[in-house]
């Protein structure tokens, strides 16, 4: 989650190790997006929960007013440990907030992308100050775009800052230069300096925390590069966290049930 343009959709690429949606949907203004781990076909859920196949040629053609989710599947390391959601801005003018607060009830954990030269604005604090209680435990908040503070002066004040104004509110914070983090994946020193090794280990933790963990301890790091190889092993459902319903303040939309899928048991 977070403002228009903070860099939602470019984490995801960077924990997937692709972009997920074809070159010309990225650039409009789309509904929630899901990725989940497999091949399966992509589909949409409406208003009223109701769902249907859709094609991914066809997804900029979906307008967040009729469509309140889509679901895709990608074969990337990361799927198999948690979904992912791609949310749009929090304060995109064109967007209705019962958009993001339909899909945020499906959410485990947040990372919240806020722009680190203007990090942590007051329409940041007031969204998330409706779900801090319930996610807050399980949720980071990356700032990002860390390179454009050039100081090593500015980087600590606005680190500081930052950690004072947002005190209990998440797990951790990670400043994160997202793009050099794409580009140096085969430069571990560069890759380092990106902030992504912190926010893999940050990642790690929380999923360690919601329970889903990998099985092997010493697995490499989420984000390295390696975790990004698609393609290669089962197809595994990934496995949903049990979640302690009686902290849930923000409703639950009911999950709708996929095309082709058994009923969900009673
Ligand atoms: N220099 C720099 N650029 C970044 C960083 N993160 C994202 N960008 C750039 O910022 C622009 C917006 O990033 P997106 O990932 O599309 O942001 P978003 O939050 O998905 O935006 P919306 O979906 O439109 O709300 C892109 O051109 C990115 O390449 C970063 O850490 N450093
Ligand atoms: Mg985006």
């Amino acid at each position: 989650m977070g403002e228009f343009s903070a860099g939602k959709s470019t984490l995801i690429h960077l924990l997937i190790g692709q972009s997920p949606l074809p070159v010309k949907v990225t650039a409009t203004q789309l509904p929630p997006v899901r990725l989940s781990y497999g091949s399966a076909p992509a589909w949409r859920e409406d208003r009223f929960g109701r769902t249907e196949p859709v094609e991914m040629d066809d997804l900029h053609r979906l307008s967040s007013a009729e469509t309140r989710l889509i679901q895709i599947h990608a074969e990337a390391e990361i799927l198999k440990l948690c979904d992912l959601i791609d949310m749009p801005g929090i304060s995109d003018p064109n967007m209705g907030s019962e958009v993001w607060e339909n899909a945020i009830g499906l959410a485990d954990g947040v990372i919240w992308c806020s722009h680190a030269t203007q990090a942590w604005r007051q329409s940041e604090a007031a969204v998330w100050d409706m779900f801090a209680d319930r996610l807050g435990e399980t949720s980071l908040l990356l700032l990002t775009r860390f390179d454009k503070l050039v100081t090593e002066r500015d980087r600590a004040r606005v680190l500081r800052r930052v950690r004072r104004e947002t005190e209990g509110l998440f797990a951790d914070i990670c400043p994160i230069a997202l793009t050099d983090a794409l580009d140096a994946r085969d430069n571990p020193a560069r890759w380092a300096a990106s902030g992504a090794d912190g926010f893999g280990h940050a990642l790690r933790q929380v999923l360690r925390l919601l329970g889903a963990t990998a099985n092997d301890r010493d697995a490499p790091v989420l984000l390295d590069p390696d975790w990004r190889v698609g393609g290669a092993g089962m197809p595994v459902r990934p496995r949903r966290v049990q979640i302690d319903e009686s902290r849930t303040r923000s409703p639950r939309p009911l999950r709708a049930q996929r095309p082709g899928a058994a009923p969900p048991p009673a």
